[in-house]
């Protein structure tokens, strides 16, 4: 059997101890490279896993429909108080189960059915629920898009970043209700003034969804949509490296709305366990050492990024200035594809996502684009000279992507990378 700390907990079910470990083992022993995971603290783990779990508590703290909640009300107002706290944000809502039950709360708290909503296309880097045709926000709301702007030579001025100018045409053509701003492909910062000096033109309502950099805006290494946007939605378990799950803020106007949007409108039971992991992240990322720690994040993907152009990948916009970076995987071989490539890479200790990229002539199954990212690992310690080599390994896996022997010696190597950089080297068996 596969040894993991939960073992001395979970005394009654092999099957689940087993695959644990196993979980436990790949986590630590292999590359995690998605842009949209981290390695939660031990303290997260332990208030995700705590007697929580157990209590119902439909509604808010002191207008709740079932007895017994007043730990549970101090709990969710601590961890509302460390969000506003976190982001200078009037209200907080932290019992979304995820950032796609968020952004629908925004929605039905906000618009009517068939308003109109301005969002980034999915294939251009935006997100399912802002408006894909395969959502369900696409079918209660009328989404249109804006995307990037096209490729270009020019080293100065690369392209495939927000057309402003698209947004604008856009806003003023279709006059929406909203304008969601907020990306999940998408390596570039996003300003929030321009979306607000846009929605202000149009009357329109700004929605920022900073599910990605959500933790590089409380550690201050992206600036804060707060102050602009009516509504800021994002998950807590990406950059901001929480629990799993999701949050608002909003302006003191729109409390009320989003409070019932979510409790009732979309959720019943809140998950108390998740909102007290919510509360320790939250107070974790208001310390000095996150800053320092997003700081590095975005400094580690600008090394990889640099890393990876010296083995032939190109960056979706030449660079990032965030915590990930969207390869066109056609660069490094035309014949290579996101899912081919995530494949190989899986075979090899190396976690990654297939991505489409924009104008993607493949479809989003099988895709020309890879995303990376390192939040994760620089949680793990990582640095500039680590990245770089991951690089390589990368390179020598997808060059040599037929020759078994060859990945399993980059598999090899990534572990030895790995044991050096154990996320949670100091969290013991109870
Ligand atoms: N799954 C998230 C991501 O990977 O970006 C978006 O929902």
């Amino acid at each position: 059997m596969v040894s993991s700390p939960f073992d001395a907990w979970i005394t009654n079910d092999d099957e689940v101890t087993e695959l644990l470990g196993q979980e436990w083992q790949r986590q630590t022993t292999t590359l995690q490279l998605i842009a949209s995971e981290n390695f939660a603290s031990p303290a997260v783990l332990a208030a995700t896993g705590s007697i929580l779990t157990n209590k119902y508590a439909e509604g808010y703290p002191g207008r709740r429909y079932y007895g017994g909640n007043q730990v549970v009300d101090e709990m969710e107002d601590l961890a509302r108080r460390r969000l506003t706290a976190l982001f200078g944000a009037d209200h907080a809502n932290v019992q979304p189960h995820s950032g796609a039950n968020a952004n629908v709360a925004v929605y039905q708290a906000l618009l009517e059915p068939g308003d109109t909503v301005l969002a980034m296309r999915l294939d251009q880097g935006g997100h399912l629920t802002h408006g894909s045709p395969a959502s369900i926000t696409s079918k209660w709301w009328n989404f249109v898009a804006y995307g990037v702007t096209p490729r270009s030579d020019d080293p100065e001025n690369p392209g495939e970043m927000i057309d402003f100018e698209n947004v604008r045409s856009q806003a003023l053509e279709h006059r929406p209700k909203m304008i969601v701003a907020g990306a999940t492909a998408y390596s570039r910062l996003i300003d929030p003034v321009p979306f607000r000096e846009i929605a202000d033109e149009v009357g329109a309502l700004l929605m920022f969804d900073s599910a990605h950099v959500a933790g590089l805006i409380a550690g201050g290494s992206h600036p804060n949509p707060v102050p602009y946007a009516d509504v800021v939605a994002f998950t807590t378990h990406k950059t901001l490296r929480g629990p799993r799950g999701g949050a608002i803020v909003c302006r003191e106007e729109h409390a009320k709305k989003i409070d019932s949007a979510v409790f009732p409108g979309q959720q019943g039971g809140p998950l108390e366990h998740a909102i007290a992991a919510k509360a320790v992240a939250f107070k974790e990322a208001a310390s000095p050492r996150f800053s320092t720690y997003t700081d590095q994040i975005v400094s580690n993907a600008q090394a990889f990024s640099a890393a990876l152009a010296e083995e032939g990948f190109r960056s979706v916009s030449g660079g990032t200035q965030n915590h990930m970076v969207l390869l066109d995987l056609r660069e490094f071989d035309e014949e290579l594809t996101g899912k081919v490539a995530q494949e190989v890479l899986d075979r090899a200790g190396i976690t990654t996502n297939r991505n489409t990229i924009p104008d993607d002539p493949r479809s989003a199954f099988i895709t020309s684009g890879l995303r990376v990212g390192t939040a994760a690992q620089t949680t793990a310690g990582m640095n500039e000279g680590e990245f770089t080599a991951i690089a390589a390994m990368m390179a020598t896996a997808l060059r040599n992507r037929q020759d078994e022997e060859a990945i399993k010696a980059v598999r090899r190597e990534v572990a030895t990378l790995c044991s050096g950089f154990n996320p949670y080297a100091n969290f013991t068996k109870q």
